[in-house]
């Protein structure tokens, strides 16, 4: 158990004083309490944490990312740390942690909450920390892997606002731009699909909050769409999606070195179903896992040779 200190408001990662006067902390969603886990031993030595939306998506990364370290047991199965719940899901593989997030900034908000004790709790250190996701696209092939340059709200300011005590705080959405060039270096190592910089929109609704023509309601036309998603290209953004923005907001407040890598389904200003098939989404949907493994590895293996 980590012992009562004074030191929380200078630790990287937190910065809540209330925190030191907690004689335990109980990640509810995760069912991890501090009382009964040796957060050090269990987590001390993670220096990557991959997040994104699917449960069963970070199982197959967490399998996938065993492989490439070579960490892989034949038959092993990698358990779901948080098991005992249904809200997230959470694989160890050496010092990978793979973690899902749900949908919406809401639920990957609740997420980070947690995970962010869970690594200072653990006194973890040198963390880098990659959401992987899917995304659609705004005037690229599918399959394309966009690296976020800067989150953008649904009206194209690089921002996060969210309500605190009935106010409207505004916090940054900065990422770390060595960071997205090392990935952008690891999509032209693999030269296996196409990879860029760009910014991101982060939107509240995947149907009318995207300008999509196909959900319950609607209330504009084809072209008032086409007009917005032309207005978000001339802003630079190239992809959207639904948590980015919230995530660069708390990884920077934490000092995380974070990055966002999202793969398109789809060209947004061609369509708005996922018509492709199954087969192609989901070797579409690997593509950032691929990406980041490869990153990974490589910087385990510069590590290991310094
Ligand atoms: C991408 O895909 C999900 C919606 O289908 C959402 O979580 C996101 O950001
Ligand atoms: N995820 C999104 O949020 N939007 C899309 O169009 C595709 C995936």
């Amino acid at each position: 158990m980590r012992k009562s200190t004074t030191f929380s408001f200078l630790s990287p990662f937190v910065n809540n004083p209330h925190l030191d006067s907690m004689k335990e902390d109980i990640l509810y969603h995760f069912n991890l309490n501090t009382g009964t886990l040796n957060f050090p031993a269990k987590f001390g030595d993670v220096k990557f944490v991959c997040v994104g939306g699917s449960p069963w998506r970070m199982k197959s990364f967490a399998e996938y990312i065993a492989g490439e370290l070579g960490l892989a047991v034949p038959n092993a199965e990698y358990p779901n740390i948080c098991e005992s719940t249904d809200r997230y899901a959470m694989y160890k593989v050496g010092p990978v942690l793979s973690v899902s997030h749900g949908m919406g900034i809401p639920s990957i908000s609740i997420m980070l909450h947690e995970l962010i004790k869970l690594l200072y709790h653990a006194r973890c250190t040198d963390v880098t920390i990659v959401r992987l996701g899917t995304s659609g696209g705004i005037g690229l092939h599918p399959g394309t892997v966009v690296i976020t340059k800067q989150p953008m709200d649904a009206t194209f300011l690089p921002r996060f606002e969210q309500v605190i005590l009935g106010k409207s705080v505004v916090r940054s959405t900065e990422l770390d731009g060595d960071l997205a060039e090392e990935l952008l270096q690891c999509g032209k190592d693999l030269a296996e699909f196409d990879t860029v910089i760009a910014n991101t929109m982060c939107t509240l609704d995947f149907y009318e909050g995207q300008a999509r023509l196909d959900g319950a309601f609607c209330s504009y036309t084809e072209e008032d769409k086409q007009n917005y998603l032309a207005k978000a290209y001339a802003a630079g953004v190239r992809n959207i999606e639904m948590e980015s923005s919230v995530f660069a907001a708390m990884c920077k407040l934490s000092n995380l070195r974070a990055a966002v890598v999202c793969v398109t389904l789809l060209d947004r200003q061609k369509g708005d179903q996922l018509s492709s098939s199954h087969d192609v989404l989901h070797s579409y949907q690997q593509r950032p896992q691929i990406l980041v493994g490869h990153y990974i590895k490589k910087k385990l293996n510069a590590s290991k040779k310094s």
